[in-house]
């Protein structure tokens, strides 16, 4: 049963109930649509469970990646997929979020025969950019120039092979491939090992290497 949202409460979020509509605001407007998605995933998770920080910490990228890229044309590949709470209430299911995870209900995971936003059943993680990297080959043999494939991994499914093996098929297959790494030190737990280490390393050096490498990262390492 649909649930209305409240304009009052929402006055942002309440006249979104697709991409397209996020893309008709003004980029200052979009602050304000964090706040309101932020409340939104509060207000329902905290009374009918689900996982909570994951989704609340990439509300700002949630709501990036949908203004920035003409999903669902271009592709948008969630790693687990238990950070997509923001992305459901985004892409047409605000109003039937309150079911998530019950029997009937929606899935707390991306799922594709419930969303066209929805590219990937997942579930089990480190599967996103092997996946999407599938997506933007496929993309490149079909001569579709114009569509761009993005993955969304965390710092813990990047410790896993099965992302390094696509990394590095990823690295040389010449495809448009974005993959975000959303880095936050977390997994289950807090993140251990020598990547973590390394990350950490990078983001808390003097000189942040996102700030002194850019020219370097955007070349693909080749200067
Ligand atoms: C193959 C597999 N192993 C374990 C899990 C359990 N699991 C769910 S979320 C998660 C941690 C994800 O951490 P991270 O990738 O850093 O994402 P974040 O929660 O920080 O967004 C794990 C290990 C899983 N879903 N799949």
């Amino acid at each position: 049963m649909p649930f209305p949202t409240d304009p009052a409460q929402y006055p942002l979020l309440s006249g979104i109930t697709y991409p397209a509509d996020l893309r008709k605001l003004d980029e200052p407007q979009l602050e304000q649509v964090c706040k309101e998605l932020r409340d939104f995933i509060i207000d329902v998770v905290s009374v009918k469970g689900g996982h909570f920080g994951a989704s609340l910490g990439v509300v700002e990228l949630t709501v990036a990646l949908h203004y920035v890229f003409n999903t669902p044309y271009d592709q948008l590949v969630w790693d687990v997929g238990h950070q997509a709470y923001g992305h459901k209430i985004l892409t047409g299911r605000r109003e039937v979020f309150h079911t998530n995870r019950l029997y009937k209900g929606l899935s707390g995971f991306p799922k594709r025969s419930e969303s066209e936003y929805d590219t990937f059943g997942v579930g089990h993680s480190s599967t996103s950019v092997g996946g999407a990297l599938g997506m933007a080959v496929a993309s490149k043999l079909k001569g579709e120039k114009d569509r761009q494939v993005v993955a969304v991994i965390g710092d813990g499914a990047m410790t896993a092979g099965m992302a390094f093996e696509a990394l590095n098929h990823g690295g040389t297959a010449n495809s448009d491939l974005l993959v975000v790494l959303n880095d936050n030190c977390m997994s289950i737990d807090p993140n251990v090992g020598a990547l973590k280490e390394y990350l950490t390393d990078i983001t808390t050096a003097e000189q942040p290497v996102r700030e002194s490498q850019v020219p370097l990262l955007r070349t693909g390492g080749r200067p």
